[in-house]
């Protein structure tokens, strides 16, 4: 195991980036349950990868992106070493978020080299307004790995975070400072 990467996740309010985040880790979320909006929140959890490595992962799960709050704070650009983009397959407005952000990394990312997928949520629910085939076409373009799940699904839902932990620490990514942060609760994650 090498250093602790951080992944921002990020996207439109209300998209489901915190139920993911609970399901993925501690598999306790039921759709539907309401949940506090985000202001920021850390969890750390031991995912392992398809090398079968257990790879120690800090999410940062933020606040909720809208027409009144657009921008993800700077600084979460700078730090991460991944990203998940969020959208709710239910919420055309969630979709076009996902696209400012990519580009408001690619502007920023010229120096350093980030992992990124989309995670589109809510796969369970009958009232579609994302087309699979159109988020496809978006993810081949800008290079991103594009997952649909519901938190019904948790399973499914891992494999957007295996695959991010798996590629994020590839042999060649050398750790260079052992990471530094609050006190936060940890948990193992693996398919079994
Ligand atoms: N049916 C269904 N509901 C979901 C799914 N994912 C999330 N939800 C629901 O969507 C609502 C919003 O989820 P949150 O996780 O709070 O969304 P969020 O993106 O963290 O919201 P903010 O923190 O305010 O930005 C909750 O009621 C979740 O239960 C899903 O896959 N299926
Ligand atoms: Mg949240």
């Amino acid at each position: 195991m090498g250093k602790t990467s951080k992944v921002v996740v990020c996207g439109q309010v209300f998209s489901g980036k915190t139920a993911a985040l609970e399901q993925l880790i501690y598999g306790t979320h039921t759709a539907g349950t309401q949940l506090f909006p985000t202001i920021e929140d850390i969890y750390v959890a031991n995912i392992e990868t398809d090398r079968g490595v257990r790879e120690k992962i800090r999410f940062y799960d933020t606040a909720g992106l809208s027409p009144s709050n657009p921008e993800l704070p700077k600084h979460y650009i700078t730090l991460a070493d991944g990203f998940v983009l969020v959208y709710s397959t239910t919420d055309r407005d969630s979709f076009k978020r996902i696209d400012l952000l990519k580009r408001d990394i690619d502007a920023a990312r010229e120096k350093k080299e980030v992992t990124v997928v989309a995670v589109g949520t809510k796969t369970d629910l009958k009232d579609r307004k994302v087309d699979l085939r159109e988020a496809q076409n978006w993810a081949q373009k800008e290079k991103v790995r594009l997952f649909e799940v519901s938190v019904r699904d948790r399973k499914a839902l891992m494999d957007p975070f295996v695959f991010l932990a798996s590629k994020m620490t590839q042999p060649q990514t050398k750790s260079r400072f052992p990471a530094l942060g609050p006190k936060v609760k940890q948990t193992s994650i693996n398919d079994s």
